[in-house]
């Protein structure tokens, strides 16, 4: 088998970008298989709904596929939007003359409302696709439709799964998203019932059907097994949705390559963070700036959400001998305090992604005025009570200066140092505005 699979999707497309063809093929992408398309229907669609079907003549649809299956190794197949009763049959014969392994998502109607395939076309769909293929992924709404049996807890979805079986199907997924956020597979070879569970992700959920069923696909055409793919499918669905990103009034689409992006991303901020640390503690007049309840330097991973996403050195930067000494080493989630500074800038500019908090004195805020650096700070004294001073005095800050200044200083509280936080598009950048700061105060 190659490594990199050839992948085919029948499917619509969404002009919103978030179902369809398109969320097929960054999935496939996205887990390391070439995605190829048929295109079904056209549908004019956003986030609340769709407006519109244009249905491609069926004729088209058999030419993409033969396009595709002539040239290149197609193994696996998924199919989605399907529409009309000849599409579904146009479909089924290319699946029996190319020989597809197949994964059929029954797809009926949009998350966001509409239509989506004819009831004619759902009885063909039960004759003609659902015996060729390997897997079949209905949601219980789905489920219900093809079955006939109303779903309200596990047990029904699995008689249900049986009974889908029963039209010729080998593995049957019902998806528990409308259910208890489990999902139940079926075997037929085994006759046996796995529940894989989860958990409800808050987020948007546009896309998540398709999004489920092409990653189930591609992780098959990677040679896993079907109880394996559809556990992963799983995971990357719910990443899919905590990583939604709202860009419409209705239903915000599922984000299939954040996860990857910002994992993607852990590395280099380590580094970065890694070096940064380095030359805090290799310039001699920077143990000056250590504050006396320690220093930490951070840096996010781009949309970075919470304090898993920020590295720091775990136990700060302490002033050991005259001498500024990291006490741990870098990690993520290894500090909350500086970490929440960052997330907090991030807010109003998803660019600033680093902090390091120094030592107050008015000489140091004298040398920041000097060095140019834009200036903002909060009072202890006015924060709300049960706030976070770090959301609450940053946010204060970012307010009152209009946008994220390079410094953020506080003069303290009862039993509160006070304190200044350089902030900053990365490590480096903040690590080299505190050196330049050290030295000018080195030389007072
Ligand atoms: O998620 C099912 C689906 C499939 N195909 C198209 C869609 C949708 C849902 O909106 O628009 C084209």
């Amino acid at each position: 088998m190659s490594k990199t699979p050839i992948v085919l999707t029948i499917a619509g497309t969404d002009s919103g970008g978030g179902a369809g063809a398109s969320a097929d093929l960054k999935t496939f992408a996205s887990i390391g298989a070439h995605g190829t398309c048929a295109i079904t229907s056209v549908t004019s669609q956003n986030t609340t709904g769709v407006l519109s079907a244009f249905n491609l003549p069926p004729q088209v649809v058999k030419d993409q596929i033969d396009a595709v299956c002539t040239d290149m190794d197609v193994r696996w197949a998924k199919s989605g939007m399907l529409a009309s009763p000849e599409i579904v049959s146009a479909v089924a014969e290319c699946i029996k003359k190319y020989d597809l392994l197949l994964v059929v998502d029954p797809v009926m109607a949009a998350e966001a409302g509409g239509d989506l395939l004819t009831n004619d076309a759902l009885s063909v769909m039960r004759d003609e696709l659902l015996p060729l293929c390997m897997v079949v992924t209905p949601n219980t709404d789905e489920a219900s439709a093809l079955s006939g049996i109303v779903i309200k807890n596990r047990d029904d979805a699995k008689l249900a799964a049986k009974a889908i079986a029963d039209m010729g199907v080998p593995n049957v997924i019902v998806t528990g998203g409308h259910l208890d956020a489990s999902d139940v597979v079926y075997e037929s070879k085994h006759d046996s019932f796995t529940v894989i569970s989860g958990e409800f992700i808050k987020g948007g959920t546009h896309g998540s059907g398709c999004t489920y069923s092409a990653a189930l696909t591609a992780y098959l055409a990677h040679g896993n097994s079907v109880v394996d793919s559809a556990k992963y499918a799983k995971r990357f669905v719910e990443h899919a949705i905590r990583e939604s990103v709202s860009i419409g009034t209705g239903v915000a689409p599922v984000n299939q390559v954040a996860h990857i992006r910002k994992n993607a991303a852990r590395y280099e901020v380590l580094d970065e963070t890694r070096r940064a640390v380095e030359m805090l503690t290799g310039c001699r007049s920077f143990a000056d700036l250590v504050p006396e309840v320690g220093c930490n330097i951070a840096m996010a991973v781009p949309d970075a959400s919470d304090v898993h996403d920020v590295a720091a050195v775990s136990g700060r930067i302490a002033k050991l001998k005259g001498k500024a000494v990291n006490v741990g080493c870098v990690e993520f989630g290894a500090s909350s305090h500086v970490a929440r500074i960052i997330l907090a800038a991030m807010q109003f500019d998803n660019n600033i992604r680093a902090s390091v908090n120094i030592k107050y004195s008015l000489e140091v805020l004298e040398i920041c005025k000097n060095l140019n650096l834009t200036i903002s700070s909060f009072d202890r004294a006015e924060e709300p009570e049960k706030t976070s001073t770090m959301d609450w005095g940053v946010t204060y800050a970012i307010k009152e200066y209009g946008s994220v200044p390079d410094i953020i200083s506080d003069a303290g509280g009862i039993g509160k140092e006070p304190m200044i936080r350089v902030l900053g598009k990365s490590a480096l950048d903040v690590a080299k505005i505190a050196v330049k700061i050290a030295k000018e105060f080195d030389e007072l």
